[in-house]
């Protein structure tokens, strides 16, 4: 653990780590799927996770055998979005992940530096209704980044916003991209899940409630 004691900054995905909205992005795409006839599963949708939204239709096709046109995959990718955004309505602090919160102000209060590196364009959205965005010292999102986790830009962008070294800070991360696009950037890679799904990882946590039990960046 001796190589925590050099981070300054904590770099958080959002869905997954902080908060569960997956299950919203699966129902959204299942609708779509079904809508084109695809048989589309809750294994298939782990493959969408970190991934953006316009890679998540992509796969989909895929997996449906269809090829289209780009201006019919932007018709399908927001048809995707406004069933998401219109789930997202009923969010709050509930949806929260077990000791996001806590964990949070606590590597505030430690001195940490706190940044958001998520590929979602509807990250800003989340974190008011979630009202978690004052945490934040930066807030990289989907639409900060032209390249897609597993590439570096995201969390590089986070370190360069909190005006650290890339090995000063860490990466939470649900997703075998992000865990990938943690390591390129040079950060430690801290993931939450197991090892078996997400291989690569620095250290492996079951949720923050764990981070924060395990005093991880926090000074014991
Ligand atoms: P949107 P994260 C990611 O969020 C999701 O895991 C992924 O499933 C989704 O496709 C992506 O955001 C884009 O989201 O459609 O809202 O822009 O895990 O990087 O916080
Ligand atoms: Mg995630």
């Amino acid at each position: 653990m001796n190589e925590l004691k050099k981070i300054k900054g904590a770099i958080f995905d959002l869905d997954g780590v902080l908060v569960d909205t997956a299950k919203y992005h699966f129902l959204a795409w299942k609708k779509l799927a079904d809508k084109l006839k695809i048989n589309f599963t809750e294994k298939d949708n782990e493959r969408l996770k970190g991934v953006s939204r316009t890679r998540s239709l992509e796969i989909l096709l895929e997996i449906g055998g269809i090829t289209a046109t780009l201006s019919q995959k932007e018709i399908w990718a927001d048809e995707k979005n406004d069933l998401y955004v219109d789930s997202l309505k009923t969010l709050d602090e509930k949806a929260l992940l077990e000791g996001s919160l806590e964990y949070l102000n606590k590597l505030k209060d430690e001195g940490i530096f706190i940044a958001l590196g998520s590929a979602s364009k509807n990250a800003p959205l989340i974190l008011q209704q979630l009202k978690i965005e004052n945490l934040f010292d930066a807030i990289i999102d989907g639409n900060c980044v032209s390249k897609a986790k597993p590439d570096p830009e995201v969390f590089l962008k986070g370190a360069q916003a909190l005006k650290l070294k890339p090995f000063e800070c860490a990466v939470f991360e649900d997703s075998l991209a992000g865990i990938e696009a943690a390591n390129a950037a040079g950060m430690i890679a801290i993931a939450v899940g197991t090892k078996e799904n997400l291989p690569g990882a620095d250290f492996y946590i079951k949720n923050l409630k764990e981070a924060e039990e395990k005093m991880l960046l926090l000074d014991d």
